[in-house]
């Protein structure tokens, strides 16, 4: 090799080396927010100023426990909602009502959802927990005085249960949220659940947004509501209690 070449060559190595690093850091690093997740979701800056936080003192974990016998969310530490349903627009059909447990490891009122016929992602339950608490739903709850959120569940012809967890940033303006492009999707927590009362507990750090082979754990200082997804085309039957926060 010409020494002049060489030269350059020795000139330009450590620029090589430099970008290559570079290049490795920028796509191995772990996105620390939604935006980095999803640097092509559009927010919008009316709905993201008129955003406030209603914060948890850690009072009252109990987040509905039904005894009351109405669809209404315990009133307490700042929150205020009621049960919610949504579906994939589907034909099919969903209710929620109050029923009644004897015997086995629950007793007095649960949640009583039934449903079947949905075509694309199915449907499901939410608790949006200060959805009434602030004008056109801008509110969101901070919670992180608790470390994550546990609920007893019970269901037929289902297996699994999608819950999850959405904030400001993966809600829809019409929703309260802020986001105005296609939305990202909730941080999600898939949970095995049988015919049997199951008591399920999920850490907010095992709530996931995902894009690709990257992910991202909830913020729980940003919740605006729990959702329990029923993914599947069949019929079901799902009974929920005692959906609470725990430290
Ligand atoms: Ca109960
Ligand atoms: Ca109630």
């Amino acid at each position: 090799m010409q020494p002049k070449v060489q030269k350059q060559l020795q000139r330009l190595l450590p620029i090589l080396v430099l970008g290559v690093l570079f290049f490795w850091s920028a796509c191995s690093k772990k996105p620390t927010s939604v935006v980095e997740l999803f640097p092509d979701l559009v927010f919008d800056e009316r709905s993201q100023a008129k955003q406030f936080a209603v914060v948890a003192t850690g009072s009252e974990p109990m987040i509905d426990d039904l005894e009351d016998g109405d669809l209404n969310g315990i009133k307490a530490d700042g929150r205020n909602w009621s049960w919610a349903q949504f579906d994939d627009m589907t034909d099919g059909i969903q209710y929620l009502t109050i029923d009644q447990e004897e015997g086995g490891p629950r007793q007095g009122n649960v949640l009583y959802v039934k449903g079947g016929g949905w075509q694309k992602t199915g449907a499901g339950v939410s608790a949006n927990l200060v959805y009434k608490a602030s004008p056109r739903m801008y509110g969101y709850y901070d919670a992180s005085v608790f470390s994550g959120i546990e609920f007893w569940i019970k269901a037929k012809d289902l297996k699994q249960l999608t819950v999850s967890v959405g904030t400001p940033e993966t809600t829809s303006t019409n929703d309260g949220g802020i986001c105005i492009s296609s939305l990202p999707g909730h941080f999600e927590h898939q949970a095995t659940i049988s015919d049997e009362w199951t008591h399920i507990q999920i850490p907010f750090s095992e709530f996931l947004l995902k894009n690709g082979n990257k992910e991202l754990a909830v913020n729980p200082a940003q919740i605006k509501g729990l959702h329990f997804s029923f993914e599947t085309m069949n019929d079901y039957e799902i009974w929920l209690d005692e959906i609470a926060f725990y430290r």
